[in-house]
């Protein structure tokens, strides 16, 4: 039989978002073709290309499976469809009525990023159930989501790319995306940016592949210090007075209250160049000489990355980041940049309507301390827990002052125990719950918890649409290549067919899959033919490079920003209302817990970062041996730290503190900034019978923690490393 080719798309959550066009023969996929198609090419990264081993791995689950052993054993057997979904009906219709929808955690993840499958599927049917209780605070981007509403008002504060080649200079502060890509052509536009000769200055405590590849500068710094970093390099600013006074006047408020703080007059500490070396180890003379570049090439773009705000007091770093930024007037100009959330475009705004409201949280008092006079700002009620506090809310329930008494887990689309932090607490709380459904692909750490265990099909064997990640202006439409594989089914699939059993007579609307993704397409207002776009499997939309606040800075007297002074807000008086000396008004530098300074680091010397790895997304892609051959996942350690503990490359170490060891093999490098370790995020954990970690998974060691805007701890870690044996 000839080789059909499929027009489709990849829709993992790995910062892109790409074609692909798998070649299919004898219904099965031989190989992957990206795009060919006109420029811009949404080409596939190597993880896209790889796909093929994660729809034919060998542990993909096969049938639907009922838990034999103990929680976690991973022992199962196989059983049919209807009794599966049978079982999952009874036991939530039995937890609703004896402890009601709210002990009924649904825990999500972005396994999928499509529109129809994944956690939305799940989540229509729960509300459609009479609720449940779900958690707050992004992994991703709680941080710098928080400080972009609290300073802008939006999330809306990225550019278009391609308006980086209007810039003098570029500083990554955090931000690698030759490896996580933050949308596709993001490297590949910084490669033209490199040869038009603009300068790139990139600040990471790891020479990332970005740095090597692009930046004519890389800056080491001690993780979780930048705050101080940033507060300097305002401090050199106001002294030499670089600052844009008149678009200070104009667009802002609280230049002044910043100023005190900086200088020294609020607290007797002058935030000098000299101070801020002790905290951050990048030198003083270092920190003028960029602070003086920045403040006087114009226009020039700083990148707030997320890595640097995925730490406890994370906030603070993107919301000293607006303030440098505004104090140097790049924002709403061509080649400049405002930093912030850094969304630029409204392409990742497509999804499904929601037609019900979740009844659990219906008249929840709002969540104390979050930004809910901000419109559009999130503001989780109360009845949701921090995702990292959902482990103790199922230790404690209510009784630890939580909304709720979890008495089950709904699991979607994600591998919850691995890419949540604690992976040891996270056992014990999963051991405690009453009963587990999850739907998966692969034998994945959690999915060895599930009670009952549903196989849900990849994108290769489905339809779906899949909307950009973080909001270029192009669409995607998923075409399935082959049939499902074994008896899995899609996550939307399972969910009509659970629906009926749950008393839900209508869960999709008369729709099928095409009609939604039909009904999705028309509601995005850009898709002109909604049979050429699942015909061609993507449309590009031809749209002027986006800037960010370009009316609000051209016309200000009719477009306010979106805050509740209708300026950019260096103080926030929410904020003030706070009270709390680790959310202030402005930004200030606080220390993070489990960061630099820290007593803890008399025990636990060593910072750990968890990193995006390239050759995985998250956990998902783990085990495909394509893929580990690029880059195994190791420790990477400095020369001067491993030779300190005697510790020579590829040997086998333990990494370890009070949560948990993890037994994997060092990459001695001086390709991190001593006193930092960094083990890649996604490897499966699997402890083994003395408590060690030989999975290698980073959420072993990293703290449940997180800042008072909702920032994760999870590059805010205390270490230490041995040479095991
Ligand atoms: N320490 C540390 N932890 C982190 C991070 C970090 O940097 N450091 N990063 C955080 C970030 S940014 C994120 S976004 C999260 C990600 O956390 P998760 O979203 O939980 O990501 P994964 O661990 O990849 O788990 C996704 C699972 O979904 C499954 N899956 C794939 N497709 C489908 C589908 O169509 N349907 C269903 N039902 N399942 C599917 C995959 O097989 C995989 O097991 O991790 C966070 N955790
Ligand atoms: N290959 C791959 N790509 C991905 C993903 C993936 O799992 N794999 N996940 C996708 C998702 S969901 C997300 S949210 C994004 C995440 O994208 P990012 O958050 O940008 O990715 P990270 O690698 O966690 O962090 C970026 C950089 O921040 C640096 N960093 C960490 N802590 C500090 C610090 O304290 N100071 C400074 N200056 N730098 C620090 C790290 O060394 C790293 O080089 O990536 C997306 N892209
Ligand atoms: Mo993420």
């Amino acid at each position: 039989m000839d080789e059909k080719i499929i027009n489709t798309s990849c829709s993992h959550d790995c910062g892109g978002r790409c074609v692909l066009k798998p070649h299919v023969k004898d219904g099965k996929i031989v190989r992957f073709e990206s795009d060919t198609g006109e420029e811009p090419q949404l080409r596939a990264c190597l993880r896209g290309r790889a796909y093929r081993q994660q729809v034919y791995a060998p542990d993909r689950i096969q049938y639907p499976m009922k838990r034999t052993g103990e929680r976690g054993e991973g022992k199962f057997a196989r059983i049919s469809w209807d009794e599966a979904l049978d079982t999952v009906a009874r036991e939530m219709l039995r937890i609703k009525k004896d402890y009601g929808n709210a002990s009924i955690l649904l825990l999500w993840g972005g396994g999928s990023q499509a529109v129809l499958n994944g956690p939305m599927a799940v989540e229509r049917l729960m509300a459609q159930f009479g609720g449940y209780t779900r958690a707050w605070g992004a992994a991703s981007y709680e941080g710098p989501l928080f400080a972009s509403m609290a300073t802008y008002g939006t999330m809306n504060t990225g550019s278009a790319r391609a308006d980086h080649l209007n810039t003098k200079l570029m500083i990554m502060w955090g931000w690698n995306p030759a490896v996580t890509i933050w949308d596709p052509n993001t490297a590949y536009l910084l490669a033209q940016v490199k040869e038009k000769g603009i300068r790139i200055i990139s600040i990471d405590p790891r020479l990332t592949d970005t740095t090597a590849v692009f930046a004519s500068e890389w800056i080491p710094i001690r993780p979780s210090t930048d705050t101080a970093m940033m507060i300097a390099i305002a401090y050199v600013i106001i002294k030499k007075n670089l600052q844009d006074q008149n678009f200070l006047d104009t667009y802002t408020i609280g230049f002044d209250e910043f100023k005190n703080y900086v200088n020294g007059e609020e607290d007797g500490i002058p935030k000098t160049p000299e101070w801020a070396e002790k905290i951050t180890g990048v030198p003083a003379a270092t920190i003028e000489r960029i602070a003086v570049e920045y403040a006087t090439t114009k226009p020039a773009v700083l990148i707030p990355g997320w890595g640097p705000a995925r730490g406890s007091m994370g906030e603070q770093f993107t919301r000293a980041a607006c303030a440098v930024i505004a104090m140097t007037g790049n924002i709403g100009k061509e080649g400049g940049y405002a930093g912030g959330f850094m969304r630029a475009f409204h392409s990742r705004e497509m999804s499904l309507p929601r037609t019900t409201k979740n009844a659990v949280e219906a008249g929840a008092a709002h969540r104390p301390n979050s930004l809910y006079k901000i419109r559009g700002a999130g503001h989780p009620t109360a009845a949701r827990m921090h995702e990292v506090h959902v482990y103790d809310a199922i230790l404690k329930g209510k009784a630890g002052g939580y909304s709720c008494d979890p008495k089950m887990a709904y699991i979607v689309a994600s591998n919850f125990l691995n890419s949540r932090p604690d992976v040891n607490t996270g056992i014990a709380a999963f051991k405690k719950l009453g009963f587990i459904v999850i739907h998966e692909q692969r034998m994945t750490p959690t999915a060895r918890f599930a009670d009952i265990l549903l196989p849900v099909n990849t994108f290769m064997e489905r339809e779906d649409i899949a909307p950009p990640w973080l909001g270029s202006p192009y669409y995607l439409y998923v075409n399935p290549a082959i049939e499902s594989r074994y008896e899995s089914k899609s996550d939307f699939q399972i969910c009509c067919e659970l629906a009926p059993r749950l008393g839900i007579p209508d869960y999709a609307a008369g729709k099928d899959a095409e009609g939604w993704l039909r009904f999705v397409a028309e509601r995005a207002g850009d898709i002109t033919d909604f049979n050429s776009f699942k015909k061609d499997g993507v449309v590009k939309l031809k749209v002027e490079p986006f800037v960010a606040f370009k009316q609000e800075i051209a016309d200000p007297a009719n477009h306010p920003f979106p805050t509740p002074s209708g300026k950019i807000e260096i103080y926030s008086e929410s904020l003030g209302e706070w009270q709390n000396p680790q959310m202030p008004a402005i930004p200030k530098y606080v220390p993070a817990p489990e960061g630099y300074g820290d007593p803890l680091q008399k025990k636990y010397p060593l910072q750990l970062l968890t990193s995006h790895h390239k050759p995985a997304t998250h956990s998902t892609l783990e085990k495909i041996p394509w893929l580990e051959e690029t880059e195994p996942r190791r420790l990477w350690l400095s020369t001067q730290d491993a030779k300190a503990r005697g510790i020579a490359d590829n040997d086998e170490i333990l990494v370890f503190n009070d949560r948990g060891k993890v037994r994997i093999r060092a990459y001695v490098t001086d390709r991190i900034t001593p006193g930092a370790v960094c083990l890649p995020h996604g490897g499966w954990f699997e402890i083994d019978e003395n408590g060690v970690d030989i999975g290698g998974c980073e959420n072993t060691l990293v703290p449940r923690l997180h800042s008072p805007g909702g920032a994760w701890s999870a590059n805010t870690a205390l270490v230490e490393v041995r040479r095991e044996g």
